[in-house]
């Protein structure tokens, strides 16, 4: 009886793990070749995910879902890679090398892509 029941939150505790380590993959698909895409949503003045592990090659999309605009500059060369993004405008990116950014029209709001 005793058996049972340790065996049974065990299962459940493993379900959680698991479930917790998926979490921060659901927006990342894989490709053929290897590549994959990761989404970030732009939204409340923030960048979520905040920070993303990428590979170089792999392909990133920010979407704006604030009703303001929003853009994405390197913080190192203040070189700005996108243009204003309208509300519900989304920008394509393939990764070259790691790099912290953040947002040309509000600098409060950064982000950082890491290759490992
Ligand atoms: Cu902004």
């Amino acid at each position: 009886m005793l058996m049972h029941k340790k065996r049974g939150s065990r299962v459940k505790v493993f379900g959680i793990c698991l479930a917790f380590l998926l979490t921060p993959f659901v927006a990342t698909k894989a490709y053929a070749g290897g590549y994959a895409q990761h989404q970030i949503s732009i939204k409340g003045f923030e960048f979520v995910p905040k920070e993303l592990q990428v590979s170089r090659g792999d392909t990133v999309v920010w979407v704006n879902h604030d009703i303001v605009p929003h853009s994405i500059v390197i913080s190192s060369t203040e070189q700005a890679i996108s243009p204003e993004l309208e509300s519900g405008e989304t920008f394509i990116y393939v990764v070259g090398s790691s790099m912290a950014y953040e947002c040309g029209l509000h600098p409060s709001m950064t982000g950082k892509l890491t290759i490992p």
